[in-house]
């Protein structure tokens, strides 16, 4: 007799690890099953850090294993199955063929190329596609599209009070708890000469039989991709997540706050909480995560500045983003508002420069597919501004280079917050900045041959050279930023002479930039 239909089929993305999502709602063991797919192309449209490959691959098989343990049906394929087509499309088309599934549900995906091909597949097979709300996060795009309605700035201060209203985080009554919405005075301290106090380091999670075969097909599969897999030691279950989520309240929130800005040399983590890639992957719900960072402050155990700055960040920066994507998308991928049209730099690949503090930071993430905000932001992404990539391939780069990288989180913070091109619909005005601020903020200058005061000259530090020339070249569609004054003002105090020289530097600089 054959087999019955399958009334629903509800793929699971990579992303998407979580068995009480709301693509669940209203599943029936007896006549819905579940789909995962490992496929090539994920892996390679953008050739991608071998541990976030180890990390995707790892943490679907765990999930795969749950569901199973749920008494769910799982129609799981693996990367090394010979009849795999290598994409969503050739996957999903075999897979409705094969259950006969009479509608596809899925949670909304993060990417919207996948909604895309999803959408065309379905179409194609004449099946419905139900995409469904992801409730994991606090916010929905509608939600902030209303926000966004009739704002001229969409500012993430004014979003991020929203939602501690919306939400009652933090509140008592309608006044925020401690009667400041914001600690940063308290906030953003540098280590000073002495660096560091010494580092409480995350918990590391030893690779099971899971992880341990995926690591051999990844370096079959991927060898010659970029990063490595040595020592990998991230969370791959939601049991993993709970404990690092525990590990970061117990040991870093205290002086989170203090540390955030912070960089040092041969420290990746610091007091940050390491916990991006298992909540993108939705290995852990971010109600968690502020939940538990509250009951620290309410058990005395962490403070105030140090809470609110955490939660700011999860309630208020990650939700913003996601906002920022769903209601900017698909045009937002091809704003380029400074005319940026070189390629990302190859030392951002192979860390290969004299700049001691690019060399090292990318470094460390060729090893561990993870840098902190700042260095994102401040060093690797502001050079690359400086060089004039073009925002769409630094965000490119960012999605093969770092575990935690989804195409909603990435996309507004790399084109949008660092590389200034959707023009501002991020950020008031561009992060740019001399290597006077890498200097005060990191110990890097310390040991790099170039010197962060000098513009010119052979020990000039070329973000310092880079960043007047660009002033110069930006200045007129800076001038009329507000934010933006002082720093013109201090350019326009050099004389023509030494403009001109700074300007032939950079052209040099940008000409053969490694
Ligand atoms: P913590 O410093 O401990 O912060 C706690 C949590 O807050 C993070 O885990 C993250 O979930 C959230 N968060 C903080 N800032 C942001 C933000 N700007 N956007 C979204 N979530 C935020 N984050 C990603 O998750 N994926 C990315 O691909 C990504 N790309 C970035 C690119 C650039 C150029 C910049 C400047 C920032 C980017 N971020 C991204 C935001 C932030 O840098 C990372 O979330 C953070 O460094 C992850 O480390 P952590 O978990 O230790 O974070
Ligand atoms: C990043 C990634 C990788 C490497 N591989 C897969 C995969 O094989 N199967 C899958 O379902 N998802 C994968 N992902 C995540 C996707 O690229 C993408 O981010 C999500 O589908 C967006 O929801
Ligand atoms: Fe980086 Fe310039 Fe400092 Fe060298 S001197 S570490 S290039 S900021």
């Amino acid at each position: 007799m054959a087999a019955k239909p399958v009334r629903n089929l509800v793929l699971v993305l990579g992303d998407q690890l979580d068995p009480g999502s709301a693509a669940f709602d209203g599943f029936d063991r007896e006549s819905d099953r579940v789909a995962m797919f490992e496929v090539r192309e994920e892996a390679t449209y953008i050739r991608q850090h071998k541990r976030r490959l180890v990390l995707f691959f790892a943490a679907m098989r765990h999930c795969r294993d749950a569901l199973v343990s749920m008494g769910r049906d799982v129609d799981y394929v693996t990367l090394d199955d010979p009849a795999n087509t290598g994409s969503f499309e050739g996957e999903l088309q075999r897979c409705v063929g094969r259950t006969g599934a009479g509608r596809v549900i899925v949670l909304q995906p993060g990417d919207w190329r996948v909604r895309e091909v999803l959408l065309r597949v379905t179409r194609a097979l004449d099946r419905p596609l139900e995409i469904r709300e992801d409730r994991s996060f606090y916010s929905t795009p509608q939600q902030f599209a209303e926000f966004a309605q009739g704002r001229r700035k969409l500012v993430m201060e004014m979003f991020y009070r929203g939602m501690r209203r919306r939400h009652d985080i933090l509140m008592e009554g309608e006044a925020p708890r401690g009667g400041d919405w914001n600690y940063d005075v308290q906030n953003r301290r540098s280590f000073g000469r002495r660096g560091p106090p010494p580092v409480p380091e995350p918990v590391a999670f030893a690779p099971d039989e899971t992880v341990r075969d995926v690591i051999v097909m990844v370096e079959r599969l991927f060898g010659d991709h970029p990063g490595s897999t040595a020592g990998f030691d991230l969370p791959v279950t939601r049991a993993q997540a709970r404990r690092a989520l525990e590990d970061f309240v117990t040991h870093r929130l205290p002086l989170f706050g203090h540390y955030q800005d912070a960089i040092a040399r041969g420290h990746a983590w610091l007091w940050h909480s390491r916990l991006s890639a298992a909540l993108n992957l939705h290995l852990l719900d971010p109600r968690t995560a502020v939940e538990a960072a509250i009951e620290a402050l309410d058990a005395g155990r962490a403070p105030l500045a140090a809470v609110e700055g955490f939660v700011r960040q999860i309630l208020g920066w990650r939700e913003y983003v996601r906002g920022i994507y769903w209601t900017h998308m698909p045009d937002y991928a091809r704003l380029d508002a400074l005319g940026a049209d070189r390629e990302v730099p190859r030392c951002m690949w192979d860390g290969r420069t004299e700049m001691a503090c690019v060399r090292e930071t990318v470094g460390r993430l060729q090893a561990v597919a993870y840098v902190h905000h700042i260095e994102r932001l401040m060093v690797l992404g502001l050079w690359m501004m400086l060089c004039g990539a073009r925002p769409y391939a630094v965000h490119q780069w960012h999605m093969a280079m770092y575990a935690d990288a989804i195409d909603w989180v990435s996309l507004p913070n790399v084109l949008g917050m660092s590389q200034y091109g959707d023009g501002g619909i991020m950020g008031s005005k561009p992060y740019v900045a001399s290597g006077n601020y890498i200097h005060r903020m990191s110990d890097h200058c310390r040991h790099c041959r170039f010197d962060p005061r000098l513009a010119l000259g052979d020990e000039a530090c070329p973000f310092t050279t880079l960043y007047w020339d660009f002033l110069g070249r930006h200045r007129p569609v800076l001038a009329s930023n507000e934010r933006m004054r002082m720093q013109l003002r201090n350019l326009e105090r050099k004389d023509e002479t030494e403009r001109r020289a700074i300007r032939r530097r950079a052209e040099h600089l940008r000409a053969t930039a490694p």
